[in-house]
């Protein structure tokens, strides 16, 4: 009659619960003796709770999220025929968590073994599908990981699986090598240099290979103290989900400039006394000096398409708002056409526009490049994330009173931190610190915007 073991977490060296962060088995798995049949994961160290003896997974009693601690009872096995004729008149003793990073030295007691029950209280629940594989002649049984692991959860040991994760490497595309199937960390490696190589089967078989990204981790918040839901916006679903691809599909550099703007703040103070139907803020004056860089690097002015560039002859510029649901970024049209008092009166209707919902999708669209302006709020840099299909952002903080070198003396010069971010497939280093330097020139000096 087949025989029901506990399988208990052996000792953890620690009292304390730790969180089981995967499960490597389910009901009705067969393992072998020492496989891993949950990860567990502390601050110091991932562990697997190996299988004392080989058998069949009868019950799983604990799931992802629970704490768990020397001693807890994990899962109940039904012996294999083998094991069961071998069955250990002490309790396997040897039954070691198999630790990854720096766990902590364990000291104190005993490791927590598989202790013996009786028979099941219950029948045991039909095994559904045999996870082990008949050898053709019907002789001995082979076992191999996906037979272990029916799903094609990955057979790898902590420290393999540490250093996937490490990687960002998902182990169910990785083939392993080893005994059974056992992913090691050269068949890590050696997928990561597939991968590299462009040849690495992808998820799904599709041409594009993908992130392969481990997945995003499940976490029940209210173990932990009071929480509330709160649902996010629509608008903060959308620009979210083209922040994450444009910042995980674009190589992204920033460059970090300064611009005196003395000069400039003295001008706008003036233009705002004159017209005081209109505000007129720095970000007016940091268009036109974007429309004059473009002009002059005009592989900032343009979107990837293949193997081509496409170059843009017009100047429509993006503006970051920001509105009580989330970020927009509308766009103003033909900014090279326009002067600084036209541009002010669109810009103050466009973020009203856009504060009060009644933005569409096509004022959001056509856009050559963005700026996102946080001086209003302050900072003194940042790393904007492009605005695909664009190439470049240009981030602008809030603008102080510094003592800059003249060359005889420090004299007090207010100056107004650009950051530059650009897509590196498209544009070099030097190219970007140039695009930076001119238009820190122009908003210095003005006047070469009539050059
Ligand atoms: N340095 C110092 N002061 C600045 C400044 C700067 N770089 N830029 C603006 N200011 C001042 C303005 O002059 C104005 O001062 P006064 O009220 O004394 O005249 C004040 O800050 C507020 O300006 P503003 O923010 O209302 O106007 P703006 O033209 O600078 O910006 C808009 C308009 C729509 C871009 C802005 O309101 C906004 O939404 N900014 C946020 C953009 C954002 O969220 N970016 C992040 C995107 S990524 O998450």
């Amino acid at each position: 009659m087949a025989e029901l073991m506990e399988a208990r977490v052996p000792d953890i060296g620690s009292d304390s619960g730790v969180p089981v962060i995967e499960l490597l088995v389910k009901v009705g798995d067969v393992v072998e003796k020492d496989q891993g049949l949950v990860t567990l994961e502390s601050d110091k160290a991932t562990m697997e709770v190996p299988a004392p003896f080989a058998g069949t997974i009868r019950e799983l009693l604990v799931k992802v999220g629970d704490e768990i601690s020397t001693g807890a009872l994990v899962a109940m096995v039904e012996l294999a025929a083998s094991a069961s004729g071998a069955k250990p008149s002490a309790p396997p003793a040897q039954a070691q968590p198999q630790v990854a990073a720096t766990a902590a030295a364990a000291s104190a007691p005993p490791p927590v073994a598989a202790a013996p029950v009786a028979q099941a209280k219950a029948p045991a629940p039909p095994v559904s599908a045999p996870a082990a594989v008949a050898a053709p002649s019907g002789g001995p049984r082979v076992l191999d990981s996906e037979a272990l692991m029916p799903g094609a959860l990955p057979y790898a040991s902590p420290a393999v699986r540490v250093f996937a994760r490490e990687l960002g490497v998902d182990l169910t595309q990785v083939k392993g090598s080893e005994r059974g199937g056992r992913i090691g960390k050269q068949d890590v490696q050696a997928h990561v240099k597939a991968v590299l190589a462009g040849g690495a089967p992808s998820r799904a078989g599709t041409a594009e290979g993908g992130l392969q990204l481990i997945p995003w981790p499940q976490v029940d918040f209210s173990k932990f103290g009071e929480i509330e839901l709160q649902p996010r916006s629509r608008i903060n679903r959308i620009s979210g989900a083209n922040l994450a691809r444009n910042w995980a599909m674009i190589p992204h550099v920033t460059q970090f400039e300064e611009a005196d703007i003395t000069e400039m703040e003295a001008f706008r103070k003036k233009l705002g006394e004159e017209h005081k139907d209109v505000k007129v803020t720095p970000l007016v004056f940091l268009i036109k000096a974007a429309v004059a860089a473009l002009k002059k690097y005009p592989a900032f002015n343009a979107s990837l398409d293949g193997d081509n560039l496409v170059l843009k002859k017009y100047f429509h510029i993006g503006i970051a708002v920001d509105t009580p649901d989330g970020l927009m970024v509308p766009v103003l049209r033909d900014c090279d056409r326009k002067g600084l008092l036209e541009l002010s009166a669109e810009l103050a209707a466009i973020s009203a526009k856009a504060r009060e919902k009644k933005i569409g999708p096509a004022d959001m669209q056509g856009g050559c490049f963005s700026i996102s302006s946080l001086g209003g709020i302050g900072g003194t840099a940042f790393t904007p994330i492009i605005n695909a299909p664009e190439v470049a952002i240009l981030g602008v903080s809030k603008s102080q009173m510094k003592p800059v070198w003249n060359g005889s003396e420090f004299a007090p010069r207010l100056m107004l931190p650009l950051s530059l971010s650009y897509d590196h497939r498209v544009i070099d280093g030097a190219a970007a610190a140039r695009f930076a330097a001119y238009m820190s020139q122009v908003l210095a000096d003005l006047r070469r915007l009539l050059v």
